[in-house]
């Protein structure tokens, strides 16, 4: 039987792509790299650190650790500070909702995030009260897709995976629910998510009606 919910994020609960993209295009230009949308949508639901390896490799450039986790620290000094202008009005449309609804019909509720920055960004969308366990970047060392991340959420809420439902835009968030022994639900296209159990176009379309009809033995 299902009774908790994990989600992600980016993606997910609120839409910070265009942060991200901003930061990383102001270190790359800083840096004289290239750096463009299509790329930003490859660091799409992996870490700091990994992301800034895929722009350097996409550069032909190879730096020391060290280097990379600096440069990489002076991204997210940006990127934080961008993090001030996200409000209230920022969920994705149709998370709110959902969230509201679990709450009400008393589902255990956890976050299962790849951002060091999630406490803040739920901060800034007044969201904390929607979650009973946090799961963010800082959780665990593992990077999805290892189920490390979702692992934790169920321990958390002392849940079995198979009675949990983790919602995901990234492929690896995909991977990683399946690996655990999560049911899925994916938000996004096709060619990026259609591997989970079920897949939405957008948030909105997420409603826990259509959730449960589709996983109806399981509720
Ligand atoms: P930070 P999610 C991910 O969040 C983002 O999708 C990804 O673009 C970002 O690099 C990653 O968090 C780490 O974020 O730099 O704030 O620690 O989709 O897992 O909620
Ligand atoms: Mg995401």
């Amino acid at each position: 039987m299902i009774k908790g919910f994990i989600f992600d994020l980016d993606g997910v609960i609120t839409d910070t792509a265009e942060q991200h993209y901003v930061a990383w295009k102001r270190l790359s230009d800083e840096n004289g790299w290239k750096f463009d949308r299509e790329v930003n949508d490859r660091l799409r639901g992996i870490s700091r650190l990994d992301s800034i390896k895929v722009i350097l490799q996409y550069n032909g450039i190879l730096l020391d650790e060290k280097t990379m986790g600096n440069l990489a620290t002076q991204k997210n000094v940006n990127y934080v500070e961008s993090l001030d202008d996200v409000t209230p009005d920022d969920f994705l449309p149709g998370a709110k909702e959902l969230l509201t609804h679990l709450r009400t019909e008393g589902f255990h509720v956890a976050l299962g995030s790849a951002s060091k920055n999630a406490s803040k960004v739920l901060q800034q969308l007044n969201a904390l009260g929607y979650f009973d366990v946090i799961g963010d970047g800082n959780s665990v060392p593992e990077s999805k897709p290892d189920p490390a991340i979702f692992l934790y959420g169920s321990d958390k809420l002392g849940l079995q995976p198979d009675e949990c439902i983790v919602f995901e835009d990234a492929e690896s968030g995909i991977d990683a629910a399946k690996t655990g022994g999560f049911y899925s639900v994916g938000i996004g296209p096709e060619e990026r998510v259609g591997h989970a159990d079920l897949r939405f176009d957008t948030m909105a379309d997420a409603t826990l009606f259509e959730i449960k009809s589709y996983f109806k033995d399981l509720f």
